[in-house]
């Protein structure tokens, strides 16, 4: 059978690939910017993932060819200080994984490569932690460092650092654990999953608004800026939440806080204390650690009509207090609901991307329909349609394995 990857190889270097190295991207079904804050989160991988076809080296060399003709062809040295690319240049995803594991453990080894992804770019699906796996974890076999896939999570978060992003390490720890038919709550410090089941007849439909959320632009700014008023807000509650004796010491983190003190004595001593923004960002973190605990419970009950009200929530919640929506993802979410959806929110950061809509192998076509004549149709985004809207199947983790 022709695989146009292994021609790519034998086109770019000479000989064939030995080794393929895949990570998927993901949806995140609930629980927004909180995992950075420590808390948890809901998604599931995607089928859509990165492929690299790769042959190892005996020199620190990596060489990476895209099948992309946009993305030029990446060429570095493994090292413990690799000079970063322009900003939002993709090859630092792939500098970011080689500088983390040379600086952890030492790894001298890189390899010639092909890539192809079909995870869509800038959308809120993770593309960027996809490639940051699929890299890391051809280093890592590489280099014979025997790292799990939970060990590997964790370096593959702080590798992703290196791109200028403070991101939590939701989108690295699914990516790399997840299980086929299933979503999975992740907890941090120290990272857990818990795997649930989704029900065969869920579907869950990703649509892309078409404006693009690019965390190497203007939108990295507001990313963290986001993650720098939630631990504003921390440092003015925690102390009071100590003055008041509801704790004995300030609580050092959103988890302790919200284990030790019930979230409406929590949300009323911040709305003491906070000023009016940081308040509503302070709002959204605890009640989307609410809705992520609850929704726990409702898939795995099965309860299809709850979840779907808990995105609803969600999606207000970000649109309201965290303001990270857009008039485009808002009209997207409506369409969803018009058409029969259970729940619609926006996943990923936001200010662009997907939204993700809860249907039922009943409802699904008349939500798409509803997407396509509502959205697509007027604005004359019809064309690659199955790009910008599909169905995400739960997926498995990354894999690395002999060709
Ligand atoms: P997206 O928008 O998919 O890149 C980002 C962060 C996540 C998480 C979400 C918001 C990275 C790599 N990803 O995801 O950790 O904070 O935003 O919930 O920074």
């Amino acid at each position: 059978m022709s695989d146009p990857l292994a021609d790519l190889f034998r086109a770019s270097f000479a000989g064939d690939p030995t080794h393929l190295s895949r990570a998927p991207g993901r949806v995140n079904l609930i629980g927004e910017h909180t995992d950075y804050n420590g808390l948890p989160v809901f998604p599931m991988a995607l089928q859509r993932e990165v492929r690299i076809e790769l042959r190892p080296r005996r020199d620190g060399l990596v060489t990476l060819v895209n099948a992309d003709p946009e993305f030029e062809a990446v060429e570095f040295e493994v090292g413990v200080a690799i000079p970063p690319g322009p900003t939002g240049h993709w090859g630092n995803y792939v500098k970011a994984p080689a500088q983390e594991l040379a600086r952890r453990h030492a790894i001298i080894r890189g390899f010639d490569g092909v890539l192809a992804s079909d995870v869509p770019v800038a959308s809120g699906l993770s593309s960027s932690s996809a490639l940051v796996n699929a890299v890391g974890l051809a280093l890592a076999e590489v280099n014979e460092l025997g790292l799990d896939a939970l060990e590997m999570s964790e370096i593959m978060a702080d590798a992703e650092r290196y791109t200028g992003t403070r991101g939590g390490g939701m989108d690295q720890a699914i990516s790399m654990c997840a299980r086929v038919g299933h979503a999975a709550r992740i907890d941090f410090h120290p990272l857990r999953l818990k795997h649930v089941p989704v029900p065969e007849d869920w579907r869950f439909v990703v649509a892309d608004t078409g404006v693009r959320a690019e965390k190497s632009g203007p939108a990295q700014a507001a990313y963290n800026r986001r993650r720098s008023e939630c631990e504003e807000a921390l440092k003015l509650v925690a102390p009071r939440l100590a003055r008041a004796r509801l704790t004995p010491r300030p609580p050092a983190g959103y988890a302790e806080m919200l284990r030790s003190v019930p979230d409406d004595e929590v949300l009323a001593v911040g709305e003491e204390v906070l000023p009016d923004t940081l308040y509503k960002r302070f709002r959204h973190v605890v009640t989307e650690n609410a809705r992520v605990v609850e929704a726990q419970d409702l898939l795995l009950q099965a309860d299809h009509p709850g979840f779907g009200t808990l995105m609803d929530e969600s999606h207000g919640s970000l649109r309201s207090d965290y303001h990270v929506s857009s008039a485009e993802l808002d009209e997207l979410v409506a369409f969803a609901k018009e058409g029969g959806a259970a729940g619609a929110r926006l996943t990923g950061a936001g200010f662009g991307g997907c939204i993700v809509a809860l249907a039922d192998t009943d409802t699904v076509d008349d939500v798409v329909e509803s997407l396509v004549c509502g959205y697509y149709e007027p604005r004359k985004l019809t064309d690659r349609l199955d790009q910008r809207m599909f169905l995400a199947v739960p997926s498995a983790g990354a894999s690395f394995g002999e060709l």
